[in-house]
């Protein structure tokens, strides 16, 4: 029995939504606004055009579309000096131990993420050879709520989409999975992710047993 695990990348392996969130502040705060942390739950799970499409929209600002294309590349470069910092220590807890649960149990794993940023990162924190399928922001044209990263992972690890099952930590990410007609499994708060099949505050609370169910079922 041959089930695909799909995992998102930001919020569900690691945080690197607080990086993510300074640079963004960064920007703003360079355009005269602030960010708040609240509204910074909004950016989870979207693409960087997208999100600085978003954080205008909260500043009443609009940009020339060289201002737009500078100010994101300057947002990446800003993010990339975090990421350079991270290593092992930054993997959330119990993410290596359903890793290697489920290699011992030969099933598909994949990352499902929006970032562009999602190889180089999983380098940093030393998991890249943990993923037989990579699908990310290079690689799709539709960000989530959009299907296409989890249908694209399910592709690469030649599993079909009613057979996967995906991990996310944001709403847009979980309305992917269940679109993408896969098990939505929503690491979070049942407040902000109550659309999702099952949820898990994080992986400590996720037992071997759940994962035979979901390997069997
Ligand atoms: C992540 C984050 C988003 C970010 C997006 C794009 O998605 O949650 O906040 O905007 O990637 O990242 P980048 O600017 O690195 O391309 P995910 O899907 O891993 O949660
Ligand atoms: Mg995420």
């Amino acid at each position: 029995n041959t089930k695909g695990f799909i995992f998102d990348l930001d919020g569900v392996i690691v945080d690197t939504a607080k990086y993510h969130y300074l640079s963004w502040k960064q920007l703003a705060n360079e355009l005269g606004f602030d960010i708040t942390l609240t509204q910074n739950e909004q950016l989870k799970g979207v693409s960087r055009v997208r999100s600085l499409e978003i954080i205008l929209g909260w500043g009443n600002k609009t940009l020339s579309e060289e201002a737009f294309e500078k100010y994101m590349a300057e947002k990446n470069e800003n993010y990339l000096s975090h990421i350079a910092q991270m290593d092992e220590g930054e993997i959330l807890p119990d993410v290596p131990k359903i890793l290697n649960y489920l290699q011992e149990k030969q099933q598909g794993i994949a990352l499902g993420s929006a970032s562009k940023n999602a190889r180089t990162i999983l380098q940093k924190v030393n998991l890249f050879e943990n993923f037989q399928a990579i699908a990310d922001g290079n690689n799709v044209s539709k960000a989530k709520p959009d299907p296409e990263v989890f249908l694209l992972a399910a592709k690469q690890l030649n599993i079909k989409p009613s057979d996967c099952i995906v991990f996310e930590d944001a709403v847009a990410g979980v309305t992917a999975a269940n679109a993408a007609g896969m098990i939505s499994i929503g690491i979070g708060s049942k407040e902000t992710l109550g659309h999702a099949d099952y949820i898990f505050n994080d992986f400590t609370e996720i037992q071997t047993s759940f994962i035979d169910e979901l390997i069997n079922r």
